[in-house]
């Protein structure tokens, strides 16, 4: 299989992938009694457009980074999970415009999702682990973690904060991308956050700046920037194809490799800037 350059693999992710979101007008959730919880509209139409965008991983190599200044100078900010501003923000800047979130992080008790004020600003987006190619029926009744009964929950609790759910129909076109991209077979598995982030922001901003995604001279075995706790899978992946991931974006980069070394910083152009 040829290796496609940089921008026929643009070409390709923006032609192939679409950021979706559920609402509430969709089976099967239509017919179930919280479906006015979701949003009428999807995600797409509610925000953006922003001209420049930053996407923070979550990565130990941001610590002493002092990228704060930078990141918060864009128009719209992605941040992931559990990661926290308050403390860092010399590092990773104090703006929050979208968090996404894994299912994992709204179930588990450790992350206090139902009451810590960490996840509420911005907008939240939140997606969940389903099974290659399953419906949304099977998926409802099988979810990875309760990412439904732990949604219906916080909008009772926050009811003006906008929270959406990716249709996991976007993980695995993503996914798609990546394995049609590798020479072998990669995990069935879906993205990390991470990416799934990344081209989130390629759909809503002109251009998107991703931190430490791409490991800076700062690379650590340190895992996120916000506690102590060393594990070397946290940057090339175990459950997720992250390495794959990272050797996508890194053949997407329109900035320099000077920027990665320095800065950690990966340049991309949203979609709607694409000649294709
Ligand atoms: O660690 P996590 O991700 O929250 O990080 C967000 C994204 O940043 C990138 N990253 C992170 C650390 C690092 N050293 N290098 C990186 O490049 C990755 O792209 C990552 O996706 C996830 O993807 O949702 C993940 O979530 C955690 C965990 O569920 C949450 O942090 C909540 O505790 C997963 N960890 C475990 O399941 C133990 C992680 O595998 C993926």
């Amino acid at each position: 299989r040829p290796k496609l350059s940089g921008p026929k693999l643009l070409c390709q992710l923006k032609d192939n992938v679409e950021v979706s979101t559920l609402t509430s007008d969709l089976q099967p959730f239509s017919s179930l009694s919280w479906a006015a919880q979701l949003p009428p509209n999807p995600l797409t139409s509610d925000l953006g457009p922003y001209r420049s965008c930053a996407v923070v991983s979550s990565a130990g190599s941001l610590r002493y980074s002092g990228l704060g200044k930078e990141i918060d100078s864009h128009d719209a900010v992605l941040r992931f999970n559990a990661a926290p501003t308050t403390g860092y923000e010399k590092d990773v800047g104090s703006k929050t415009t979208i968090r996404l979130i894994n299912s994992q992080v709204m179930a588990s008790d450790d992350h206090r999702f139902l009451s810590s004020s960490l996840y509420s600003s911005g907008a939240l987006v939140a997606w969940d682990p389903a099974p290659f190619s399953a419906d949304l029926t099977q998926w409802y009744n099988r979810t990875d973690y309760p990412i439904f009964t732990q949604y219906q929950r916080y909008r009772r609790l926050h009811p003006m904060q906008p929270f959406y759910i990716l249709h996991p129909r976007f993980e695995w076109q993503v996914w798609q991308r990546i394995q049609d991209n590798m020479a072998e077979p990669i995990q069935k598995n879906p993205p990390s956050s991470g990416l799934l982030g990344t081209i989130l922001m390629m759909s809503l901003c002109e251009v998107v700046h991703v931190y430490e995604f791409l490991p800076s001279r700062r690379k650590t075995e340190l895992c996120h920037y916000y506690q102590r706790f060393y594990d070397a899978a946290c940057t090339l992946g175990a459950y997720h194809p992250l390495l794959y991931e990272k050797n996508l974006v890194k053949r997407m980069n329109q900035g320099s490799d000077h920027d990665i070394y320095t800065h950690g910083r990966v340049t991309l152009p949203g979609f709607r800037q694409l000649n294709c």
